[in-house]
């Protein structure tokens, strides 16, 4: 029962049309960049987009979500262009799908189900994978009654598949498969709880680096800008949620020092909640880390409106208090500088220009990042028997040595380190704080 969202659809090449509403409060972003970023999924999906439907209305229509005049046109157009799909700008009560399937003829889905669709093919990694499928059931959900109505067409439906004696007597079709949903959702959080132990077992030994972790909306070149700084090679693809796992490598920074970033999945506006919930062990690499570089798309139109869409996902992770780079990624696209420098006053001290195509910027990058480094740290002198080198240079690598005396067979090291890094290196019984 892992194919509710059969993907092979989309591969297809289904004939849409976007249909978007404007409501009275939707003036930040305009309807039009709207349907432009629905249709950047679509295309990401692999479906073909044939027209838009725009409507103007105060509120959405309860039954149809547009009013039965455009209901009329879309009715129209779809004939007309044989379209086989209409993708929704907004999400859709699960009624209102069934009501509009009913009308229309052909299927209809959401902005949500189509970003969760484009996340089932784009998840390579066992735990990118279960994320997403959990993250499908916790959509199925409310709207199993649509299901069911499909389902109970095969004889049984999903609750064929239980064992005997899951249908009590009394208990509808539709109870049965709601338990079976529940059940594998259980199953499910399970599995990734197993997964995050592991994971934690794996970055137990990277807790003494200090960590970055990029965020950003979707394409705007965190994996780019990951490859250029640490040689790795992680997917990159003019397409939205290339990246859905995370990637962590170890990055030299001015200094001969060293800190670990990692480059994870991409944020989009109307981000479905339930999918932000499922990716918590991915999203996991965010919170943890100690710094966030957020990468700005500045050849974008909207850059601004993309910037509040990751500071308010950056805000449900509560994580909004961490010091943070604002990297104004693309550049080499940037002619008018009047909108950048507007930014660069309004979010945050440090900021940096780059460009991840043309490379310019990366030794800035590192400088901000060091000196972001510098302002956590503190001065400690520790003594440390000098048969201990790994001990010491992990000082080195870690922090900023002021001062190296010699006391018998004892090092003296003056040394500006992060509280993490202190902590760490005094966890060793052979090290002495002096001061
Ligand atoms: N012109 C220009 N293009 C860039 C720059 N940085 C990245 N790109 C392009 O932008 C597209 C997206 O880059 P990615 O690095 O995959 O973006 P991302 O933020 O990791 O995207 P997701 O993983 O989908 O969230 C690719 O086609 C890159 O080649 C840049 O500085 N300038
Ligand atoms: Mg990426």
């Amino acid at each position: 029962m892992t194919n509710f969202y059969d993907t092979s659809d989309m591969q297809k090449k289904e004939r849409s049309i976007l249909v978007g509403v404007a409501l009275e409060t939707s003036t930040r972003w305009d309807i039009d960049d709207s349907l432009d970023e629905l249709a950047a999924l679509a295309d990401t999906a692999g479906a073909e987009v044939l027209g838009r439907v725009v409507q103007r209305r105060d509120r959405p229509d309860k039954t149809y979500y547009i009013g039965k005049g455009k209901l009329e046109d879309l009715k129209t157009a779809i004939e007309g262009l044989d379209a086989t799909t209409v993708i929704f700008d907004d999400e859709l009560s699960p009624a209102q799908v069934r009501n509009l399937e009913k009308f229309l003829g052909c299927k209809v889905i959401d902005r949500s189900e189509l970003i969760l669709d484009i996340f089932a093919t784009h998840a390579r990694t066992p735990q990118a994978k279960l994320q997403v499928e959990l993250a499908q059931y916790e959509y199925l959900v409310p709207r199993l009654k649509r299901m069911w109505v499909h389902l109970s067409r095969q004889e049984g439906g999903v609750g064929a598949q239980g064992a005997i004696g899951t249908r009590g007597p009394g208990e509808t079709q539709l109870e049965v498969d709601r338990r079976l949903v529940q059940k594998k959702i259980t199953q499910l959080k399970r599995k990734l709880k197993e997964i995050e132990k592991q994971h934690d077992v794996q970055t137990k030994h990277r807790k003494k680096f200090f960590k970055g972790a990029f965020v950003g909306y979707t394409n705007a070149g965190k994996s780019t800008l990951m490859n250029r700084l640490s040689h790795a090679s992680v997917y990159v693809q003019d397409q939205l949620f290339a990246t859905l796992d995370a990637t962590t490598r170890v990055v030299k920074i001015a200094d001969q020092q060293e800190v670990l970033l990692t480059d994870t999945v991409g944020f989009i506006r109307k981000l479905p909640h339930h999918l932000v919930a499922s990716f918590h062990t991915t999203l996991q690499e965010i919170i943890e880390a100690d710094f966030l570089l957020h990468v700005v798309d500045m050849s974008h139109p909207h850059a601004d409106e993309q910037i509040h869409a990751v500071n308010r996902v950056l805000n449900d992770l509560n994580v909004r208090e961490k010091p943070t780079i604002m990297v104004y990624n693309k550049m080499d696209r940037v002619e008018d500088r009047r909108f950048l420098e507007r930014l660069e006053n309004t979010h945050g001290n440090y900021f940096v220009e780059t460009s991840g195509r043309t490379g310019t910027g990366m030794d800035d990058l590192m400088r901000v990042i060091g000196e972001l480094l510098a302002q956590t740290r503190q001065t400690a002198r520790l003594k440390i028997p000098q048969t201990h080198q790994d001990i010491i240079s992990q000082i080195y690598t870690n922090g900023r040595v002021l001062k190296r005396e010699y006391e018998q067979n004892q090092v003296i090291l003056e040394a500006e380190l992060s509280p993490k890094i202190l902590n760490y290196i005094l966890h060793y019984d052979v090290v002495k704080l002096l001061s």
